[in-house]
C-alpha cells in the first residue's frame, strides 16, 4: 500500500508558487504582515480597485504570503485557484453563502462533522434554503432526491466521525448532469490521499488545522476550485458576507505544514492500519470502521479512491458509551482532546463532543451511534499507541464495565 497518488506531489508541496530569486534569495518565504499595501499614485490605485491592475491592496483581499498557500494548495489539489480562510467553518461559510440564494436546496450526506451540519440545519435553513439529507454512499440515492432547485450537493469522504466513503466522481457526474456543484470536504483525506477535483468535484474544502497545518498550532480553512468560484468566493463569501480571511502568519505555518505533508499521511496510514487491527482483535470492541479492514463495508472503494486508508478509525465497546468513557480515562499516552491530524494521537467522544450538536434523535437518523470512540492516530512510535490502547481496552475488559455499569 502506498500514500502517493501522484510523483511530483511532495516537490510542489515543497516548491509551487515560490521563486527565492524574487526574494532577496530567502530560502524560506517572507511573513507578510501588512494589512495595507501602498500605491505608487491615486491613479494606480484607483486601476488596482477597478481590477484593471494587479497589486495587492487590503489583506482582507489578499496578502502575499497567502496568496502562496493558495498557490501552493491549487497545485496539490489540482485546482486553478483558492482561497485560505480564519478556519474550516469560514471555508465551508464562505463556499456555501457565495453560491446560495433563498430557494435554492442544496443536497448533504447524512453524515458531516457537528458544527457543518448545525451550520446547515440552524443558519442556512434560517434564509429560506432547503436541506434536504441523503445516504450518498449510495449514488442512486442522489439521482432520486435531485430536482431543478438543488444547486450543490455536498458531503465528507471519508465522513466525521464514523468515516462512511463516498465515490466521488460517481456522486459528482449525477450532480452535473443536473447543474449543481459538488464540494468536498477533504479534510479527512487531504489532497494526498483524494483530490476531488480531478475525480469531478468542483469545490473542495478544508480544515487546515488539521493535516495540512499538521501540529495543533493553528485555526485555520481552505476552500479550492475553478478560478472563475475562487474569484467569486473571495469577493462575495468571504470580503463581503464573512470577513472570514486567513492571518498571514496562520499562512505561514500551513506552509510549514505542508512541507511534511505526504510523509506524515504516510506515517499515519501505515500507523492507523496497524492500530486498527489491534482493535478488531480485542475482545472489548464490538466494530472497527477503518476503510483499510476487510470487513469495512466499504472496502472495494476505499481501494479504488484512496491510495492509502488514512489516519483516522472509529470503534464502538462491546460495553457500549460507559465503556468507552472508561477505555478513554484509562488512557496514558493517547491524549483526550478534539480536532485531529497532529502528531500526537487524539481520542474524544462525538456523541457528547464533535457531534453533540445533533440532537440524540438526529445522531441516530444519521447513523452516529452514541458508543462511537474517535481516534485520530498521531506520529508517535506505532508500538506504542497500540500499547496504550491495549492496557486501557484490559482494564475496562477486567473492570467488566458495560452498559449496565
Ligand atoms: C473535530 N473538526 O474534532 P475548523 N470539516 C471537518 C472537520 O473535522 C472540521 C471542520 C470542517 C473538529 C474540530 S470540534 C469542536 C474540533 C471534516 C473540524 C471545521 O473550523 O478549522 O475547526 O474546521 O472533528
Amino acid at each position: 500500500m502506498t500514500c502517493l497518488p501522484l510523483s511530483g506531489f511532495a516537490t510542489r508541496a515543497i516548491h509551487a508558487g515560490y521563486d527565492a530569486a524574487a526574494h532577496d534569495g530567502a530560502l524560506v518565504p517572507p511573513l507578510h504582515l501588512s494589512s495595507t499595501f501602498v500605491f505608487e499614485s491615486a491613479e494606480a490605485g484607483a486601476e488596482i480597485f477597478a481590477g484593471e491592475r494587479e497589486g495587492y491592496f487590503y489583506s482582507r483581499i489578499a496578502n502575499p504570503t497567502v496568496d502562496l498557500l493558495e498557490q501552493r494548495m491549487a497545485a496539490l489539489e489540482g485546482a486553478e485557484a483558492a482561497v485560505a480562510t480564519a478556519s474550516g467553518m469560514g471555508a465551508i461559510a464562505g463556499v456555501l453563502w457565495s453560491f446560495l440564494q433563498p430557494g435554492d436546496e442544496i443536497i448533504v450526506d447524512k453524515t458531516l462533522y457537528g458544527c457543518t451540519f448545525a451550520f446547515m440545519r440552524h443558519g442556512l435553513a434560517r434564509f429560506g434554503i432547503r436541506i434536504t439529507h441523503a445516504d450518498l454512499t449510495d449514488p442512486a440515492n442522489l439521482s432520486a432526491a435531485i430536482s431543478k432547485t438543488t444547486k450543490i450537493v455536498y458531503f465528507e469522504t471519508p465522513a466525521n466521525p464514523n468515516m462512511r466513503l463516498v465515490d466521488i466522481a460517481a456522486v459528482a457526474a449525477i450532480a452535473r448532469r443536473h447543474g449543481a456543484r459538488t464540494i468536498v470536504d477533504n479534510t479527512y483525506a487531504t489532497p494526498v490521499l483524494t483530490q476531488p477535483i480531478t475525480l469531478g468535484a468542483d469545490i473542495v474544502v478544508h480544515s487546515a488545522t488539521k493535516y495540512l497545518g499538521g501540529h495543533g498550532d493553528l485555526v485555520g480553512g481552505i476552500a479550492l476550485g475553478t478560478a472563475a468560484d475562487m474569484q467569486q468566493v473571495r469577493l462575495v463569501g468571504i470580503k463581503d458576507m464573512t470577513g472570514a480571511v486567513m492571518a498571514p502568519f496562520n499562512a505561514m505555518l500551513v506552509l510549514r505544514g505542508l512541507k511534511t505533508l505526504k510523509l506524515r499521511m504516510a506515517e499515519h496510514c501505515r500507523s492507523a492500519v496497524a492500530v486498527a487491527a489491534a482493535l478488531d482483535a480485542h475482545q472489548a470492541v464490538a466494530a472497527v470502521h477503518y476503510p483499510g479492514l476487510a470487513g469495512f463495508a466499504q472496502h472495494d472503494l476505499a481501494r479504488r479512491q484512496m491510495p492509502g486508508f488514512g489516519g483516522m478509525i472509529a470503534f464502538e465497546l462491546t460495553g457500549g458509551y460507559a465503556a468507552g468513557v472508561a477505555m478513554m480515562n484509562r488512557l496514558n499516552l493517547v491524549q483526550r482532546a478534539v480536532s485531529l491530524g497532529d502528531a500526537e494521537s487524539l481520542i474524544q467522544h462525538p456523541a457528547s463532543m464533535t457531534h453533540s450538536t445533533y440532537t440524540t434523535e438526529e445522531r441516530r437518523e444519521h447513523g452516529i451511534s452514541d458508543g462511537l470512540v474517535r481516534l485520530s492516530v498521531g506520529l508517535e512510535e506505532v508500538d506504542e499507541i497500540t500499547a496504550d490502547l491495549m492496557q486501557a481496552l484490559d482494564a475496562v475488559t477486567a473492570a467488566r464495565v458495560s452498559v449496565d455499569a
